[in-house]
Formats: C-alpha cells, structure tokens, sequence
C-alpha cells in the first residue's frame, strides 16, 4: 500500500542531498514471531539534518504503515517533519498525519514557518479532521495546520502520494528561510526541546502496543527507546 509512497520519500531524500545511514541490525528489518509481518527502518544523512529516520511495517491486510520523522540540525529551529500513515486494510480504515511539528506554538514562529502548511491545507478540506486527538495534545507538537485524517480509506477522494509529495515540497521550501538572525531560538533550546519531543513521544506513542503484540515486549520497548526516539535517555 505504501510502497509508492516510501520510493518517493526516498527519491525525494536523495534529491536533497539525503545519503543512506546504516541501520543497526535488531533495527534495520525484523519478523515477527508468526514471520507474517515485517518491519524495516531506515536512516539517512541529510544535509541541514541532524536525524531522519524512516520505518515501513508490512502485516498484510491487517495493517500497513509508513512512519517517518525529520529532526533539523539544532542550528535550524525550524519544525520537525512527521508523517503518519496507517492502512488498517481488513477494516478499510485510514490514519493519515502529516504535519511540520512545531517547537513552540507561538505566532512569530507560526509566521515565519508555516505559511506553506497552511496554504496546502486549504487544498485538502478532507483533513479538517474534526475529530480532536484522544492520545496527543494537540497544542504540543502539533501544528494548527495538521493535516489529520482519520476514516474510511475506501472512499478517501486523493492520491495520497500526491499529499505526500506536496507536503514534501512545502517541507523543503522551510530551508530558503535562512535568514538566521531573525530565528526564534537558540541552538541549544533547540537541542532542549527536540530531547522533549523524543521523552514525550517515547512515553505516549500509540504504536507500542501494536508493536509488543506483533515483536514482543522487549523487541517493541527497544525499538522505541533506541531507534525511535533515542534522545529519551537524554
Ligand atoms: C495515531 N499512530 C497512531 C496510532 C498508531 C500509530 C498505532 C493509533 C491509530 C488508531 O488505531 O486509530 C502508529 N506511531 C505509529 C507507528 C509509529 C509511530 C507505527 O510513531 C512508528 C513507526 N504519529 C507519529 C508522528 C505523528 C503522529 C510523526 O509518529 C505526527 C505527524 C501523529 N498518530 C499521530 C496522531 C494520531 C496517531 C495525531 C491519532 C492519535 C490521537 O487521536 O491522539
């Protein structure tokens, strides 16, 4: 199902500059214990990046996922990219987030970064979820401008490679604002609030229960702390 979506991430990366970094083994591909599901992880070096990692998860029809997240250096105090998707196939059901996840919501930062996001959602009036987050707080790390659809993936009337890509060029654009003088923070509350982002999303992530009942207990609480969101120990 996402199979498109992760090659044109992918060119997308490379078109940027992006080199690929290894993985380390227990990470990079792992089975199940039925060996029906799969999931697989990458990580590249991108210049203007500290990190970005991407996992794919294939179990079938049962569910499908596409996960990446982008973290600027902390020269850059611009957003961090995330990108949720997940295809539940048997119950025909769609979560789609993408987002540019702010470090901080306040209008001056909002400004300055996130005029793209907000014209590219005009054009997706299908991601005016208005189903508020259960899980997250939408005022931490979430954007006004989400993009978050949550449904019936049968009826959804996009391409979603088309979102992808367009949210993907909106994205890039953030580097032509280089104007450093007049950015918001510092490197080092930038560097304070990317470990945040890793210890807040590490302690709520509603993927570990998916990932302890397909990879088992400690498989699941590893991949989170070491691969997903390694500046939890920070
Ligand atoms: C929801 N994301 C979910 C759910 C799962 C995952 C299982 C619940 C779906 C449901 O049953 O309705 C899965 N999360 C994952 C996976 C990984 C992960 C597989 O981190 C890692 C490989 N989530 C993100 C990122 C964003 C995000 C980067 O990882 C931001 C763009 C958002 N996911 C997000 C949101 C929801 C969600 C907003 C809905 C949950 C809510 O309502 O609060």
């Amino acid at each position: 199902m996402f199979n498109q979506i992760l090659e044109e991430l992918n060119s997308s990366i490379v078109a940027h500059g992006g080199l690929k970094v290894e993985v380390e083994s227990r990470f990079k591909e792992y089975y199940s214990t039925k060996k029906d599901t799969v999931i697989r992880s990458f990580l590249w070096d991108v210049p203007g990046f500290r990190r970005w990692r991407v996992t794919r998860m294939d179990a079938g029809d049962k569910l499908q996922v596409l996960n990446s997240v982008a973290y600027p250096n902390y020269s850059n105090d611009y957003p961090i990219l995330g990108i949720d998707l997940l295809w539940f196939g048997k119950k025909g059901k769609l979560v789609a987030v993408l987002d540019f996840q702010p470090l901080i919501q306040n209008d001056y930062y909002f400004k300055r970064y996130f005029e793209g996001l907000k014209a590219l959602k005009e054009n997706y009036p299908e991601f005016y979820s208005n189903k508020p987050m259960n899980l997250y707080d939408s005022k931490k790390y979430f954007s006004p401008w989400v993009l978050f659809y949550i449904g019936d993936g049968n009826n959804f009337n996009y391409s979603l490679t088309e979102v992808v890509l367009d949210f993907l060029d909106k994205y890039w654009s953030l580097q032509l604002i280089n104007d450093q003088n007049n950015r918001k923070l510092s490197s080092l509350e930038v560097n304070k609030l990317q470990v945040d982002y890793d210890h807040y999303n590490a302690e709520i992530d509603p993927a570990h229960g998916l990932f302890k009942s397909y990879f088992g207990k400690q498989w699941a609480d590893d991949f989170i702390q070491y691969f997903l969101f390694p500046q939890c120990h920070n």
